[in-house]
């Protein structure tokens, strides 16, 4: 068992605890070790086998006794009681919006449901309404509430969709009988989850084409089948269509099927206004029924007198307006990037050296590689002290001699903003270090007060260059630290502090909206992928069309500056 399935185990304690209606003292103390566990960095067997679990922060003599009893036998005999005296079902109905752990106890004990069906079913039946406490808008509520879960669970983050994606499409590809194919719909906009897979292929045998769909190994289940479309779930629950449309047609079937539905809705009506009406097949001149085929979505934008439309903007935010006035952003690329600005060596929780890490950044043609291990409060993820950062400055000294001129080396840190709104290192410290990342990993469920006073704290440090991953959400698994954001946005574009778009798939933190909101204020963002080993550099691409999707340019970003200008606004303050 690895940390993550024992702090699973520890949270799906508390939840059974918390319906059971237990003192909340105790639940919390589950709470605690489960977020220290996930963010230990350090595997928890080891701790185990050096007997040093006690020593994990909020894991105490109880709760260091559960660890050991799932690490040594897989399973813990207290969990499995408390299951057969709450039903471990009705954890779903915790994330059912409004509802909390009381509520659910008061139903499932007066009414004996456990599923979230039957809540449901409850909940139309109006038989909630009897219950003390509880009207019509409360069923009302639980109606709403479940469906919108039921739509939002299933969804599969882009870092896991995206590969899979390509490896189906690839397989098409690489049939003679395909000109082109790719994915359209939420895959293609690269927004953060995606719920089915739209795959398009362009061919005029669409029989072989779908035969070879339908017969990927990877295939479940055909849900439906027909010449020119067809969808399947594949195993691991992941669902996608094929369509399969004459080479012609390809451009205009592609537009269609991007998305988003509300751009496409806007689309339709600009070309209505001009005489054509859009459809997924073609644009047709309404006065003389002529078909109109793009085998390229660019004509069909253009012949609508419009730029083309990178499909990350296509979401009915304005893209439309500003293609027609030709206002469009240049979106930040790849080749735009040179530096890599939050790193881990294994000076903290990193797997690899310095050196390593730097051979790594080299290899991806980066001019500046900031390796920013944790700091001291983050002990069991290994986080440097000062005595430590003396040590490491020897080490980043030598590489670089080693190095030369291949790439610049900074010595940063990504220092832990403390529960209490302090730093982890006082000023004299962050001012001989190159670079520095103030982020939050701890006491997440902190009132928005507190949470946000811990963020502007770090912002109005004149050392603190980044703030890493500023709202600390994982997607599917975390929600945001309570934030107010306004006053964060702010005081960033007051201070000048940059704010990071973090390139791991799982965190992908600032989101769009916030992105498109800092290039608005004028506020600098830095995308990084956090990486913990060389290969992590790859996350990078999923930064980036984060990035895109929030209207960043290369401007915008500071890992796109000139190495002169980086180091100048990095001793901005010095
Ligand atoms: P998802 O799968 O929930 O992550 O989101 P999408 O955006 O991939 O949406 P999906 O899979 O329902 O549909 C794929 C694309 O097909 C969608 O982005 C645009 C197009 N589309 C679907 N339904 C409609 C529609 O009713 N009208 C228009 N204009 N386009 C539609
Ligand atoms: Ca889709
Ligand atoms: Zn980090």
């Amino acid at each position: 068992m690895d940390n993550v399935q024992i702090a699973e185990k520890l949270d799906l304690i508390a939840d059974l605890l918390e319906i059971r209606g237990d003192v909340i003292y105790k639940i919390l103390a589950y709470r605690k070790a489960a977020e220290s566990l996930r963010e230990l960095g350090r595997d928890v067997s080891q701790i185990h086998e050096s007997s040093a679990l006690q020593e994990i922060p909020g894991v105490g003599k109880a709760i260091s006794e559960k660890i050991q009893e799932f690490l040594e036998t897989g399973s813990l005999s207290f969990l499995e009681e408390l299951k057969t005296e709450v039903p471990p079902s009705l954890v779903k109905w915790l994330d059912v919006p409004g509802l909390g752990p009381k509520r659910v106890g008061q139903i499932w004990q007066a009414l004996e449901i456990t599923t979230l069906d039957e809540l449901q079913a409850a909940a139309e039946d109006q038989k909630l309404r009897a219950l003390d406490g509880l009207g019509p808008k409360t069923e009302e509520n639980i109606i709403s509430g479940v469906e919108s879960l039921k739509k939002r669970s299933g969804r599969t983050r882009l870092g896991d969709a995206l590969p899979f994606a390509e490896e189906i499409l690839q397989a098409l590809r690489e049939l003679p009988q395909v000109t082109q194919a790719q994915a359209g719909g939420s895959l293609r906009r690269r927004q953060e989850t995606v719920g089915d897979l739209d795959l398009l292929a362009a061919s005029r045998d669409p029989k072989t084409v779908m035969e070879t769909f339908l017969n990927h190994p990877r295939v479940a289940e055909i849900v439906s089948s027909g010449d020119v479309k067809s969808s399947v779930s594949f195993k691991g629950g992941m669902r996608a269509q094929l369509w399969v449309h004459p080479p012609e047609r390809f451009g205009t079937a592609l537009q269609f099927a991007t998305g988003a539905k509300d751009h496409n809705l806007r689309l339709r009506e600009l070309a209505l206004d001009q005489g054509y009406s859009l459809s997924e097949r073609a644009l047709l001149q309404i006065e003389d029924e002529n078909e109109l085929l793009f085998e390229d979505e660019r004509d069909l934008y253009k012949i609508l007198g419009l730029a083309w439309i990178p499909p990350e903007l296509r979401e009915d935010r304005g893209e439309i307006q500003a293609a027609k006035e030709g206002t469009l952003p240049a979106l930040i690329e790849r080749g735009d990037v040179i530096s890599e600005l939050h790193s881990h060596s294994k000076w903290s929780d990193g797997k690899y050296s310095i050196m390593e890490m730097a051979l790594g950044a080299i290899q991806r043609g980066y001019e500046i590689l900031a390796v920013t291990d944790h700091s001291q409060s983050l002990g069991i993820a290994g986080g440097l002290t000062e005595d430590d950062l003396k040590a490491q400055k020897e080490e980043f000294q030598r590489v670089q001699e080693e190095l030369g001129d291949q790439i610049t080396l900074l010595q940063g840190v990504e220092m832990e903003i403390l529960a209490d709104g302090k730093l982890d290192f006082p000023d004299r410290l962050l001012a001989e270090l190159d670079i520095v990342i103030a982020s939050l990993h701890t006491s997440m469920r902190q009132s928005r007060e507190k949470a946000t006073a811990r963020i502007l704290r770090a912002i109005q440090n004149p050392y603190v260059d980044i703030i890493g991953h500023p709202t600390n959400r994982l997607i599917g698994k975390r929600e945001p630290a309570d934030l107010d954001m306004d006053s964060i946005f702010e005081a960033a574009a007051e201070q000048g502090t940059a704010l990071e778009v973090n390139a791991n798939p799982m965190r992908l933190d600032l989101s769009d909206i916030y992105i498109r909101r800092a290039v608005q204020d004028g506020i600098p963002i830095s995308i990084n992928t956090d990486a913990h080993a060389p290969d992590e550099f790859d996350y990078l691409p999923y930064g980036l069309a984060t990035a895109r999707r929030g209207w960043a340019s290369a401007e915008n970003v500071i890992n796109t500056w000139s190495k002169k200008r980086l180091l100048d606004w990095l001793s901005r303050n010095q």
